[in-house]
């Protein structure tokens, strides 16, 4: 590999318009060719072009019928990036900008996020251009049946095992897990993030907003701070923002942001419990928009605008990719932010994780940061693979560990003098696992 610049040349031209892929094997290239230069095996065996091209990519058309009895149609994708630690595994993602580029850059950044669960998982992720909002319960049923009639014949509980992302929750899960036991005629663990009383497993809903601040419990340590007191700023409203809220709550943070696509609230003198159920009421149960908060909770909303100006000492990015700019990063830093926990996957632009770097703040990138989701996923398969349930508290238990782990293996790989470079570490320590199962599985 003659140099990470030319080799992104190559990247760029062989997946034309798909800028977000080419972010997210950039910054992964950026870390690790130090590494892979000191490690010629890599190079030889021509590892990093391996992982940038998937295994397999599926796409397929998905005609529904609406509730005026008019056909619709939308795309389906499912991309099997990498399998040498495990079975395919990430979640579907139901939303209007879904295009093929998008899910390649969050396959790729599961395959590092998965192997630094330290579980036995490779790396896909699918979804669709569908957009459920405004949508009746029956379409999005019609919509889930027609979108597993093609998907089934790829997934199987030892070769793919998607789960939920943005617009895919327990009710679409519900759906999708419906139509591939009647068209398998099996009752397996295809699918994470099932309900509880069919197979699914505690603190799996938690799991990612809990995760993400198990991890920065672990960064503040490392300063010897701690989030009690601390003034959190949350964007989204949706999984993860809702459970990260209610565990920055638990351990004696300040919650002060929520968002969705329209704006964000701001609460200043911190959002309670009480008013927390009511978000998980309105976004999980009423499907209504954030700006319904302002009201209830006598508190401010900016319409079209995303929470990184309040003074905060904690941001938790927990909506979308590049929701935080170079300029959101500044204000971040200028307003006082000591740390970074990335909920969303690449929720920083390159230029935002460079301002917050420069300003030695802590920064856990998604790929570290977000795994609790995923590991708790991997939990949910060995509990349906041993046909049992484990109680919350183990769950949460190992979930906690795990997250401890990574932030070890972040800190292995990542600790130049007395400066943890989160991001190295994370792309390093996920690195080495794959590629030294590709090189023992030969060449495939
Ligand atoms: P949800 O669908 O539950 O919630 C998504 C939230 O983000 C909603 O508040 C939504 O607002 C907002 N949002 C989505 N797109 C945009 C946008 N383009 N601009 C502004 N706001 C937006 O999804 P999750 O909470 O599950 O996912 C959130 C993030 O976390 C994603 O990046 C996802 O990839 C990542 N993630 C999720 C995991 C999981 O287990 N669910 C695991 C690891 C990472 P609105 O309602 O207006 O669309
Ligand atoms: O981005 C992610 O890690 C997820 N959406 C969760 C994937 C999973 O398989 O639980």
């Amino acid at each position: 590999m003659a140099s990470a610049k030319k080799f992104m040349e190559r990247i760029i031209a062989k997946n034309p318009g798909e800028p977000e892929f080419h972010q997210a094997v950039k910054e992964v290239i950026t870390s690790i060719m130090p590494f892979i230069e000191k490690n010629p095996k890599y190079e030889k065996a021509k590892i990093i072009e391996r992982m940038t091209e998937p295994e397999r990519v599926i796409m397929f058309r998905v005609p529904w019928l609406d509730d005026k009895g008019e056909v619709r149609v939308n795309r389906g994708f499912r991309i099997e990036m990498n399998s040498a630690l495990g079975p395919y595994k990430g979640g579907l993602r139901f939303h209007p900008t879904v295009n093929l580029g998008i899910l390649k850059f969050l396959a790729f950044e599961q395959v590092f996020k998965n192997s630094l669960t330290t579980l036995p998982m490779g790396g896909g992720k699918g979804g669709s251009d569908f957009d459920p909002k405004g949508k009746s319960d029956n379409e999005v049923m019609r919509f889930c049946q027609s979108f597993m009639s093609e998907l089934f014949r790829h997934i199987g509980p030892d070769t793919d095992i998607p789960a939920g992302d943005i617009g895919v929750g327990d009710r679409e899960i519900g759906f999708l897990f419906g139509q591939y036991k009647r068209l398998r005629n099996e009752f397996t663990g295809v699918l994470t993030g099932k309900g509880l009383n069919w197979g699914g497993s505690l603190i799996r809903p938690e799991a990612t907003g809990y995760g993400c601040v198990y991890f920065m419990q672990e960064m503040l340590k490392t300063r010897g701070e701690s989030l009690k007191g601390r003034v959190c700023a949350i964007s989204g409203s949706g999984n993860v923002a809702q459970y990260t809220a209610e565990k920055v709550i638990q351990q004696g943070g300040k919650v002060v942001t929520f968002s969705d696509s329209n704006g964000f609230i701001y609460d200043e003198d911190g959002i309670d419990g009480k008013e927390l159920a009511c978000v998980l009421e309105l976004k999980n149960v009423k499907r209504g928009r954030i700006k319904e908060c302002a009201k209830m909770f006598d508190c401010k909303y900016y319409e079209n605008k995303r929470p990184w100006n309040v003074k905060c000492d904690i941001a938790f990015p927990g909506a979308t990719q590049n929701e935080i700019t170079e300029d959101d990063a500044k204000a971040l830093v200028k307003n006082g932010c000591i740390a970074v926990g990335e909920g969303a996957n690449i929720p920083t632009t390159p230029e935002g994780i460079k301002v917050s770097q420069d300003a030695n703040i802590l920064y856990g990138p998604g790929k570290a940061a977000n795994a609790g989701g995923v590991a708790t996923s991997g939990l949910e398969m060995s509990q349906n693979s041993l046909r049992l349930s484990w109680s919350r508290e183990e769950v949460d238990k190992k979930l906690r560990d795990i997250m401890i782990a990574i932030h070890e293996q972040c800190v292995k790989y990542g600790k130049k003098g007395n400066y943890i470079n989160y991001v190295n570490g994370a792309n390093i320590g996920g690195f080495v696992k794959v590629a030294d199962a590709m090189l023992d599985q030969g060449l495939v």
